[in-house]
């Protein structure tokens, strides 16, 4: 790390379309808080930047939807997440926005630099525009028949139904979903970034300079590469965005991939009027914290633009992470399965810190990970509140009690003291080893060790049983066990701020001091601590069980959504539906069909004829409560034997969303056999 005299760490800047979830937390937020943090306390030079990406299709949509405008979307949202950032301890220097001024002149003077310079290539091509609408459409704009599911309501860039990522012109029968008419095929203009042409310099860069990334940010680049990168377009016609600052681009935007990572800069220009030389000295060090989903923009696109622009540093690292999944499944905002980070604040007031150690300890690193319920129970009751908790409590409570809450003098150090102090140094070392390689998981549970090592020093030295017949050893014992929590008050700062906070107070100590960490003399004999108070609480069973059966809605609340918007079937012909033949009828009789739990036979007056009909609906309804109903039958489907019993016609059923079946009965008496057309 010597040879950089400063470091500036960016996080991916979060859509501004919804709130955020313990995917963001886990994936970027707490990691670069941890680092950042860790820098701080050895005295570095460091910058947190962030901030809300305020652009894109999606944002638009969202806004079209609900009847607003995108910037009434990015202004709810940008104020949740900030918020939901500050109170978890995210200690950004600054979160700013996409939307605000000096972005839109960084972002323009930016485009324009690379323009003058002849870094873009020209290209027209043939777009989807809405002529009622009269605009270009994004592909998320456009819907239609998957080509390869055959399922109506595919969007423009991907089929959700069976996941087929598409080209707009793939669809078959594409509709606007603005105006709802067909689009047409207009030829438009944009400006490309011509990756290729940088192909060499990024392979030179990465693959032979940058081996020491992390295996699957390494892996990701070299297959991009060695695909072939091809140039990308950097404009789009939209109306909401940073404009493309040259002549004849009217209705043009900035792509929200162009503009986004350029925010990084104009947040460290809003921060500071230094912030070139955070940018571009050469001994400043440049990180991106992101998730795996962003690698190619972060470590091939945007390494591109900065070299094409000239002047500034390229990444020097991009600690990316997998994926965090939720109880087994994939976090989805749309399916509303997360935990969100504004119900969890109000939810667990002041347990910050016990989802940013869970959150680090089961980080996703090297491979996606699974967040439950249980697991952050356990982690809390057996971790935080069994060994740390448990420790600081003991021995901050005996000290006030034996010495008045005065730390004692120590008498002499036996071997096992010695050997116990000494062992602090090494943890320490090994914490500080992790954090400097991005291995969060590993650096909080060597600190957690040293909470370990306290615990089990005090269980083994037992004061408690010395203190009539010993005190000198005693005082020994208090002593040792002090500087053990001091350092815990140190070591432990980067990964739960509030506690170290709040134990560094308890112990009257003032701020956090990094190189006094792994000292063995931190607090001096005769140094007055404060009182004790619990630094974590046991999370009970059902505290858990109300989160596990909000989800189990959530769940359910999907399930329903999916099935009432399960899209319509393939077209049939009017002569196809005609062959149908659906009467109104009287159910006369109903009785359950023995050994079955599902089926009730019924005697039904057609109108035509009394026949029998076996139905499937016994779950939901009491023969008697049904005799005299009036129902719709299909009279002319084929007859068949259920269970022995010859079935002759369909009652119609609607299913709602929970699978609950109702009658489809003509909303007033008609007369039997009426024809339902
Ligand atoms: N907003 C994508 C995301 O939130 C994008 C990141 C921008 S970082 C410059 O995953
Ligand atoms: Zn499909």
């Amino acid at each position: 790390m010597t040879k950089f005299k400063r470091t500036l760490v960016t996080t991916a800047l979060p859509y501004a379309n919804g709130p955020v979830h313990i995917g963001h937390l886990a994936g970027v937020y707490v990691p670069a808080d941890i680092y950042v943090r860790y820098l701080r306390l050895k005295g570095e030079d460091v910058l947190l930047i962030g901030g809300s990406d305020e652009h894109g299709v999606p944002i638009t949509l969202k806004a079209r939807k609900e009847g607003i405008t995108p910037q009434d979307v990015v202004d709810k949202y940008h104020a949740i997440i900030k918020d939901s950032f500050e109170k978890f301890g995210i200690s950004f220097d600054i979160y700013s926005r996409t939307s605000n001024k000096v972005h839109y002149d960084t972002a323009s003077q930016f485009f324009r630099t690379l323009y003058e310079k002849g870094e873009f290539i020209e290209k027209e091509s043939e777009q989807y525009y809405d002529e009622e609408a009269k605009q270009f459409l994004a592909d998320r704009y456009i819907t239609g028949t998957c080509p390869h599911c055959h399922k109506e309501g595919a969007y423009g860039d991907q089929c959700e139904s069976c996941g087929t990522s598409l080209n707009a012109t793939d669809l078959i029968n594409p509709k606007s979903t603005i105006s709802g008419s067909v689009p047409r095929m207009r030829k438009t203009k944009h400006w490309y970034l011509p990756l290729d042409k940088h192909e060499p310099y990024l392979r030179q860069w990465i693959l032979e300079g940058h081996k020491e990334w992390k295996s699957n940010v390494y892996g990701q680049c070299k297959s991009w590469i060695d695909q072939g990168l091809q140039p990308r377009a950097v404009s789009r016609d939209l109306d909401w965005g940073v404009p493309v600052p040259v002549d004849g681009a009217d209705g043009k935007v900035l792509y929200v991939w162009f503009d986004a990572p350029i925010g990084y800069i104009s947040a460290t220009r809003e921060l500071t009027d230094d912030w070139e030389k955070y940018w571009k000295d050469p001994e400043t060090r440049l990180l991106h914290f992101i998730g795996k989903d962003n690698i190619v923009f972060h470590c091939i696109v945007f390494p591109s633009m900065l070299k094409a622009e000239g002047s500034y540093n390229l990444p020097d690292n991009v600690p990316a992470n997998e994926f965090l999944n939720l109880e087994g499944d994939k976090i989805s905002t749309s399916r509303n399965w997360a935990v969100w980070l504004h119900e969890y604040l109000e939810e667990f007031s002041g347990q910050q810190d016990v989802l940013r150690y869970v959150l680090t300890a089961n980080a996703p690193e090297t491979k996606d990970n699974d967040f439950t319920w249980k697991d952050f129970q356990a982690r809390n009751n057996n971790e935080l509140v069994a060994i740390f908790g448990n420790f600081v409590n003991r021995s901050m409570v005996l000290t006030d009690k034996y010495y008045g809450g005065k730390v004692p003098s120590p008498a002499e150090f036996n071997d096992f003291d010695r050997e116990t102090l000494g062992s602090i140094e090494g943890i320490v070392k090994r914490t500080e080893e992790a954090l400097e390689n991005f291995k969060f998981r590993e650096a909080v549970k060597e600190a957690m060790n040293l909470a370990r090592l306290g615990n089990k020093y005090l269980a083994d030295t037992e004061p408690w049983k010395l203190i009539k017949t010993d005190e000198a050893r005693v005082a020994t014992i208090m002593y040792v066990s002090l500087q053990i929590t001091a350092n815990l008050a140190i070591l432990t700062e980067p990964f739960l701020p509030f506690t170290a906070d709040k134990l560094r107070n308890m112990l009257n100590m003032g701020g956090a001091d990094w190189s006094l960490c792994g000292k063995t003399e931190i607090l001096k004999p005769g140094h007055i601590i404060a009182e004790a108070s619990l630094l974590f609480q046991k999370i009970e069973d059902t505290t858990i069980q109300l989160q596990l059966d909000k989800l189990a809605a959530s769940k359910k609340a999907n399930e329903a959504e999916a099935k009432t918007a399960a899209p319509a079937r393939e077209n049939v012909s009017y002569d196809e539906f005609t062959k149908m033949d659906i009467r109104t009828g009287t159910i006369l009789e109903a009785e359950k069909v023995a050994k079955t739990k599902k089926l009730l036979k019924l005697k039904i007056d057609t109108g035509i004829d009394q026949r029998t009909v076996v139905s499937g609906i016994a779950e939901y309804f009491q023969p008697e409560e049904i005799i005299g109903r009036q129902v719709s039958i299909l009279v002319n489907l084929a007859p068949r034997n259920i269970k022995g019993i010859d079935s002759q016609g369909m009652i119609l059923m609607a299913e709602d969303a929970d699978g609950r079946l109702v009658f489809v009965s003509p909303s007033e008496k008609v007369k039997n056999g009426s024809e339902v057309k």
